[in-house]
């Protein structure tokens, strides 16, 4: 059987942790087929994003188109989409193509400060990529910045999860990790389907190693979806990929090093945490 078709489209982690190298390497965990569009191309290491080269509008059309016309796409998962430009190139195709399973990560900062989106991209994002979103997947800040209030617990993040909802999402999943405050109950992520509120709880792993995590979950996501599951079932499934890809992450660099989303495929001798300095 052929596998599903994942549209991965967001911008380059040169240091191999986040963004398109990430979401492939997720794509290919999940046994789905990955293709790519790149939007920027960030200079980046494990201490942070040094610079960031944003590709012209017309490239990034011309990548979706393409790709659209001829290979396909059973699924889309975007991340680091720079300029309002970008968004709109994406907005114009996903309407085009009648594009189907769409997940937006609305990734806005990197850890070390950088924003990976401008303001009036955030703008277009809202106007015009959420109401075309399957689902879309903020972190804590992230959907504190797309609800404009601040989100201190899990009944903050159902309220979060409900007014994101309304801006035209189908679904929205708030990923609880940056939840202040103590984690000995764990981490809930909170799925919202404009009817009902879900809560997935795994326990805290600490770690300085966690780049990649939201890209890692969404592309899980969206593969989950491009391979038939229902929104709650592709949630589970993130979920759980991305919380063993955090317990078997890589201490890479002298900075964070990156989650390891194939680090259970293969032997504790081999990728595994125990190698740390591999
Ligand atoms: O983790 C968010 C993210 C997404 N995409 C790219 C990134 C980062 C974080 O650094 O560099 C390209």
């Amino acid at each position: 059987m052929k596998p599903s078709k994942v549209l991965c489209i967001g911008g380059s982690d040169s240091s191999g942790g986040a963004g398109i190298q990430a979401d492939l390497k997720a794509v290919s965990a999940c046994g789905c087929y990955g293709l790519s569009v790149i939007t920027a191309v960030t200079v980046q290491n494990t201490l942070g994003v040094h610079d960031i080269h944003p590709i012209p509008q017309k490239t990034i059309a011309g990548q979706l188109e393409a790709l659209l016309c001829d290979i396909g796409a059973d699924a889309v998962k975007t991340g680091m989409l720079l300029t309002p430009g970008a968004v709109e190139a994406v907005v114009k195709k996903i309407k085009e193509y009648y594009l189907k399973n769409v997940v937006v990560d609305p990734v806005m900062i990197a850890k070390g400060g950088r924003s990976l989106m401008q303001d009036r991209a955030m703008e277009t994002l809202v106007k015009k990529l959420l109401p075309l979103a399957f689902v879309v997947t903020p972190n804590i800040p992230e959907a504190e910045t797309l609800c404009g209030f601040k989100i201190n617990s899990v009944a903050g993040m159902k309220k979060a999860a409900m007014l994101i909802q309304q801006l035209g999402a189908s679904n929205v999943v708030i990923k609880g990790g940056h939840l202040p405050g103590p984690k000995s109950s764990g981490v809930i992520d909170v799925l919202y389907d404009g009817n009902q509120y879900y809560e997935y709880n795994t326990s805290w792993i600490e770690t300085n190693d966690s780049h990649g995590t939201g890209c890692t979950y969404a592309s899980v996501l969206a593969c989950g979806l491009a391979q038939g599951k229902t929104i709650i079932d592709a949630v589970d499934l993130a979920k759980g990929l991305v919380t063993k890809a955090i317990e078997n992450s890589l201490s890479l660099g002298k900075g964070h090093g990156s989650v390891n989303i194939l680090g259970h495929l293969l032997s504790k001798k081999g990728l595994g945490r125990h190698n740390r300095n591999c």
